[in-house]
């Protein structure tokens, strides 16, 4: 099948790159966003969020006309419907967005016409909830209309690479509509493209984050007990993953983004009595922040009146997203401890998370500094001079919660220095 005109809803970290790419390969494609302040910035070139590549990419497409940004659906050939599922305070998913986006489709939808969903979903969403709302149109899915699930994949910082290279999975509701999948992504992917059916399409997504999730909660777990034990935990790591079928991942102040946090619970949610590892590994990284606030206040006797220069608040290096950040747990659990805190984060010097201070550069979070933790290994920090560092604070003490600092150095400049279940 030959798609020519693509409608994007959601201009997100997924839908924004997505509509970017396609219309590079010729489709013309309207950038559809409910949020009116994206769509005005995207208009005036503005982006909403930091992607290598993304802003030469989404500029190129808009000038050369073939990108529309849209506050409302327009009639297409293809739908990609790329809007979050976040969940709510009980850990259950929140599908309001998948839905509002399938009805906003169903005045647009002809005989003929793709609808693809990207967002990450409980398994059967496809078939359970998006079907029925796009038939409200009078037309049948699988008989009238196409209808698949293609999960997105790509890993943020490497978004416009791996929408590319990675393997494409589409699960149709019927063998033809992963077809015509096949069919629309060929545009521009150059992986392996799978059939399936949408089903499995949406626990294969589920599947990928929370084995993710869970040997990440291995890691963290083992960093505990190694904490208990008074091993150096990379040491032991290092030791461990020589085995040829042993590949531990890195602690850290536990697991966040939109994505290998939330998604886990959708399985938990939707079969609690069968998930319990799947949850339980959810609540160790959960946990993690507290146990890392509880290992800086052990090593500095005391942080009850201290003032903490924090560096990094986004969920993982050199991104700017702060969403579900388990940095941020960190602060509000030093805050909880008593400490003062002043964040820096460079990707967004002022993201406006509740009650936490944040400060615009580097040099005012050191000023008036007792202890500087880092929370984040962004490549800004990782290539600090801990000499000059020395020069711009009073802090003694360092706390390397992520493992991306030279012990030696830090030491050579003057800075007692500690870091996650280290050995010194
Ligand atoms: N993390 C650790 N230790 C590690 C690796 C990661 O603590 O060894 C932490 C990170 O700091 C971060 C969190 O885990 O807080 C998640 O980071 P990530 O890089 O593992 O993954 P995401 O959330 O950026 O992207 C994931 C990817 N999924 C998998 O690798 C299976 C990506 O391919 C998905 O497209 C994305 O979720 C998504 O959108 O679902």
């Amino acid at each position: 099948m030959k798609f020519k005109t693509l409608c994007v809803l959601g201009m997100g970290y997924i839908g924004l790159p997505t509509a970017s790419v396609f219309a590079s390969k010729g489709l013309q494609v309207t950038g559809m966003d409910t949020n009116a302040r994206i769509i005005e910035g995207l208009k005036a070139g503005h982006l909403h969020i930091f992607e290598p590549g993304l802003r030469d990419l989404l500029l190129e497409a808009v000038n050369s006309g073939r990108l529309q940004i849209s506050d409302e659906v327009l009639p297409a050939d293809a739908f990609i419907i790329a809007v979050p599922t976040p969940f709510y305070q009980d850990k259950r998913a929140d599908l309001r967005a998948v839905v509002a986006a399938s009805e906003s489709i169903v005045p647009h939808l002809r005989p003929g016409n793709l609808v693809i969903l990207e967002s990450t979903s409980p398994p059967r969403t496809t078939v359970d909830i998006v079907a029925p709302i796009l038939e409200k149109s009078g037309l049948t899915a699988g008989e009238d209309f196409l209808l698949a699930y293609s999960p997105e994949r790509v890993l943020p910082g490497k978004i416009l690479h791996e929408l590319v290279d990675n393997p494409r999975v589409i699960g149709g509701i019927d063998p033809t509509s992963a077809e015509a999948g096949r069919d629309l992504y060929r545009a521009f992917v150059k992986g392996d493209i799978i059939l399936t059916d949408a089903t499995t399409a949406e626990m294969v997504k589920l599947m990928e984050n929370t084995s993710r999730d869970i040997n990440i909660a291995i890691a963290n777990e083992f960093s505990r007990l190694a904490e208990a034990f008074d091993v150096d935990i990379w040491e032991a790591i290092g030791i461990a993953n020589l085995h040829p079928r042993v590949d531990i991942l890195r602690p850290g102040v536990g697991v966040g983004g939109h994505c290998i946090s939330v998604d886990p619970w959708f399985l938990v949610e939707a079969a609690p009595q069968v998930a319990q590892l799947v949850k339980m590994a959810r609540q160790v990284n959960d946990g993690q922040p507290s146990f890392v606030a509880e290992h800086i206040a052990k090593i500095a006797g005391e942080i009850d009146g201290k003032t903490i220069a924090f560096l990094g608040l986004a969920f993982k290096p050199n991104v700017d997203d702060v969403r579900e950040s388990p940095a941020v747990e960190l602060v509000y659990a030093l805050q909880d401890a008593g400490a003062t805190v002043h964040a820096y984060e460079p990707f967004k010097p002022a993201a406006g998370l509740p009650n936490v201070h944040q400060v615009a550069h580097l040099e005012d979070a050191l000023v008036d500094a007792d202890l500087i933790v880092l929370g984040v290994a962004h490549d800004r920090f990782t290539e600090l001079d801990p000499a000059n560092v020395r020069g711009q604070t009073r802090a003694n003490l360092v706390y390397d919660a992520v493992r991306a600092w030279d012990k030696d150095l830090w030491e050579n400049a003057g800075f007692q220095f500690f870091g996650l279940s280290r050995k010194y």
